[in-house]
């Protein structure tokens, strides 16, 4: 049995360019596992606590240093010496020395760091691929083999994650499901390198946003919709046919003294006449999917809507659900939404984050993991939303390398599978 020899956390940059946790864990037969974590802008109020120093001499305020003396000080006490293929025993020692609900003694991104790094050491200790050890060690897809989950790209960032003037945060191409993950990749890289053609053609700025889509300047939401259909329509692609559009209104974030504030129309709006404009947007281009469409306590216009519409799309809850067990649960019992993205460090173990998985698919929920956007070239969600079988991955435009790292790593996962299964 294979023993945890040393646990070290460090202090790293993201793609934003602010600090985050790195740990690196490593066993007595050799072997060794990093882990970095990525960060919210948009960071729902349910979400397990992100430990920052707070000292306003350092990265204005954004520092991990107090995470890391954590790890280096408290967690690693505790988990080395454990064998690291344990991982539900790794995540209950993390719990139990944190012991607060939402992680705010250590600090999710310290705890996350951990499990992820172990969860990481356990596949190489296996030594198999951490997607199948993924998949093996949570009985994912047995005993029909791995297939790859659908990508959802995020061409143009708004809100929190754009300099331009858009309310909505993400407008995603969706690739049909037809197409393999090689194929979809290579539509997405084309569609967007000729959207870049369009926006310069407008004189909308082409510079990008946190996520790798870009952040022009526009009359309207609206606008960046018709925007992407121009650009599926002067391509060899079929919008509804070979590409769906998709939104993350990312609602919480607009939602100011119980009313929505969007630059298509003049007045606020109420929760219903945001649902009615929503229905007309769907009805106008067929979405596949609308991620966080209202405030993230407005259960009551959640459940109406995805009563009229959860039957055409994906009703995806983000900061509604957070990852989080008990979200998960309400949302099932008040059908509040058809649809969950997963993000590990919302609720900061792999343990838990499988959990809530296991849940969405016993509810018939389709489940999405995605990364954050403040990310890292960190691969590690290929793999895992592999293993456990997701139906989608967000990560982000086809471009910046924090980015296409999680998506190269899919076609690697694509070219092992198939050369398994040559005949798929
Ligand atoms: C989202 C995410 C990722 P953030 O809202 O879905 O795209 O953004 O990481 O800023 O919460
Ligand atoms: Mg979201």
């Amino acid at each position: 049995m294979p023993k945890i020899k040393s646990v070290y956390a460090r202090e790293i940059l993201d793609s934003r360019g602010n600090p985050t946790i790195e740990t690196t864990v490593w066993s007595d037969n050799g072997r060794g596992a990093v882990a970095s974590i990525p960060s919210g802008a948009s960071i729902g109020r349910l979400e397990a606590f992100e430990l920052r120093d707070g000292d306003p001499h350092r990265f204005d305020g954004l520092g991990v240093l107090k995470a890391c003396a954590n790890v280096n000080q408290l967690i690693s006490k505790y988990v080395v010496g454990l064998d690291p293929l344990r991982q539900n025993d790794i995540d209950q020692i993390l719990l139990n020395l944190d012991g607060t609900e939402n992680k705010s003694k250590l600090g999710a991104n310290a705890i996350l760091s951990v499990s992820q790094a172990c969860f990481e050491l356990g596949a190489s200790c296996a030594e198999i691929p951490t997607f199948e050890y993924t998949a093996q060690k949570y009985g994912f897809a047995t005993p029909s083999p791995l297939h790859l989950p659908n990508p959802i790209f995020n061409l143009i960032n708004g809100g929190k994650h754009g300099a331009g003037n858009l309310d909505f945060q993400e407008f995603h191409c969706i690739p049909s499901s037809r197409k393999s993950f090689s194929q979809s990749l290579e539509m997405a890289s084309e569609l967007y390198h000729l959207l870049k053609k369009t926006l310069i053609e407008k004189k909308a700025t082409s510079s990008v946003g946190d996520e790798g889509g870009y952040a022009p300047n526009l009359v309207s939401n609206t606008d960046a919709i018709e925007l992407l259909v121009e650009t599926i329509e002067s391509s060899p692609y079929k919008l509804n046919e070979d590409v769906y559009l998709g939104l993350d209104i990312a609602a919480t974030s607009l939602y100011r003294s119980n009313k929505y504030k969007i630059s298509d129309i003049k007045d606020p709006l109420t929760g219903s006449q945001f649902a009615d404009f929503l229905i007309d947007l769907n009805r106008k281009y067929s979405l596949l999917s609308i991620e966080d469409p209202f405030d993230q306590d407005a259960w009551e216009d959640w459940e109406s809507l995805t009563a009229g519409l959860g039957k055409q799309l994906m009703i995806v809850g983000d900061d509604l659900l957070v990852t989080n067990l008990s979200r998960l649960q309400e949302a099932i019992k008040r059908s509040a939404c058809n649809a969950i993205l997963v993000k590990p460090n919302q609720i900061g173990t792999i343990s838990e984050t499988v959990s809530v998985i296991k849940l969405a698919k016993a509810n018939n929920f389709s489940v999405i993991v995605s990364h954050r956007s403040g990310d890292t070239d960190e691969d590690f969600l290929a793999d895992f939303a592999v293993g456990v079988e997701a139906d989608f991955v967000k990560f982000g435009a086809p471009g910046r390398g924090e980015r296409v790292a999680k998506y190269n790593r899919l076609l690697f996962i694509q070219e092992y599978l198939e050369s398994l299964h040559p005949t798929q």
